[in-house]
């Protein structure tokens, strides 16, 4: 290096830089590379202080010169990275967002879920219905006493329903309910009239198991008690209820009979050309009200049962019971 140095040489040297610097930060290529050239060229050992460096040697007239040349250059640098800085940033950015495109209509990958069994939605719609009706919707115990389950529905003691053939009997006088009704009759306790309810729920009879029955099957039960009512408003209620869940089926009413109503009657709709019993119904007896502390001469009420399972597999067109108690997948995902 020579001892001496002209303003000339350094003016051309900074004019070298600025050249220089302006084609490298044009070609960073992101902020990494645009910090290690801001350190090469204005960093304490840079090459802009490299050059000023010399300027000491300078006679000191021409110093200001060569420092206000150097300050203008530095302050373009600077520009020039920071324009940069953004460029790439941005241009960064703009390639991670082309890169993680969400496609939020694309169809996802398939989730296992479980869905409710179709005992579960023909029962939630049952009771829906009875609900839209002005029903409320009351549950209870699935272990019941005698007196709810027989006594109070007038059921004698030496009436069949009664015999261990037929019923699960606990320990203590204790038995599995064999019908919603000990549902209502526990809720009539809790409310005088007018009472609207639905009472759906797991039942159990001692019944042998077929592609008709099943000793565990559910049941909704409805019970209407208020002054004046009579056999046109449940019927009006029957046929209404029929309508929304089967639609425009042909519907009769056949006498029959059951300790806690008189008159009864059964229910059947007929469905692809043959009858189908689907519920019975009845005016509730006058004893059951007695048995309850209601004046019959001043109440009445109406009350229907159904079997939740014979309404599932006509839905459904299910052929067999059985397919709604044994958990199989295959079959249970259809619905
Ligand atoms: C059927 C028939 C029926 C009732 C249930 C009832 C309840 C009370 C008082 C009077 Cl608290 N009756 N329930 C009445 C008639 C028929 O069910 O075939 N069930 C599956």
């Amino acid at each position: 290096m020579s001892a001496t140095v002209s303003l000339q040489q350094l003016t051309d040297q900074l004019e070298a830089l600025e050249t220089e610097a302006a084609a490298e930060i044009a070609a960073a290529a992101d902020a990494d590379a645009l910090e290690q050239l801001r350190v090469s060229l204005l960093g304490k050992k840079g090459r802009l202080s490299g050059v000023l460096g010399a300027m000491g040697k300078l006679p000191g007239n021409e110093r200001p010169l060569v420092g206000q040349r150097a300050n203008v250059l530095k302050t373009q640098v600077q520009a020039l990275l920071s324009e940069r800085l953004q460029a790439v940033k941005s241009a960064a950015l703009d390639a991670r967002l082309a890169r993680e495109t969400l496609d939020v209509t694309a169809a996802a990958s398939g989730v296992p879920m479980g869905h409710r069994h179709p005992l579960i939605t023909t029962t939630e719609e049952i009771v829906d219905l009875f609900c839209g009706l002005g029903y409320r919707m009351v549950e209870g115990p699935e272990v019941e006493t005698d007196h709810y389950n027989f006594t109070a529905l007038n059921i004698p003691p030496d009436h069949p329903a009664r015999d261990m053939q037929d019923t699960f009997y606990l320990k203590d006088n204790l038995l599995l309910r064999t019908h919603t009704s000990p549902v209502q009759i526990r809720q009539l306790e809790q409310t005088p009239p007018p009472v609207r309810i639905v009472a759906p729920g797991r039942v159990y009879r001692r019944d042998a198991v077929d592609a008709t029955h099943s000793p565990v099957f559910h049941q909704v039960e409805v019970l209407a008690i208020d002054e004046g009512l009579d056999f046109s408003h449940l019927r009006g209620t029957v046929m209404a209820f029929l309508k929304a869940f089967f639609g425009d089926l042909p519907v009769r009413f056949r006498a029959s009979y059951f300790p806690f109503t008189e008159p009864s009657a059964e229910v059947d709709v007929q469905w692809r050309g043959r009858w189908l019993e689907v519920m019975g119904c009845g005016m509730v007896d006058p004893a059951v009200l007695e048995g309850l502390g209601l004046d019959p001469e001043r109440f009445s009420g109406f009350a229907a049962g159904l079997g939740v399972e014979r309404f599932c597999m006509v839905r459904h067109g299910i052929d067999d019971i059985r397919r709604l108690y044994t958990s199989d997948l295959r079959f249970l995902e259809q619905f």
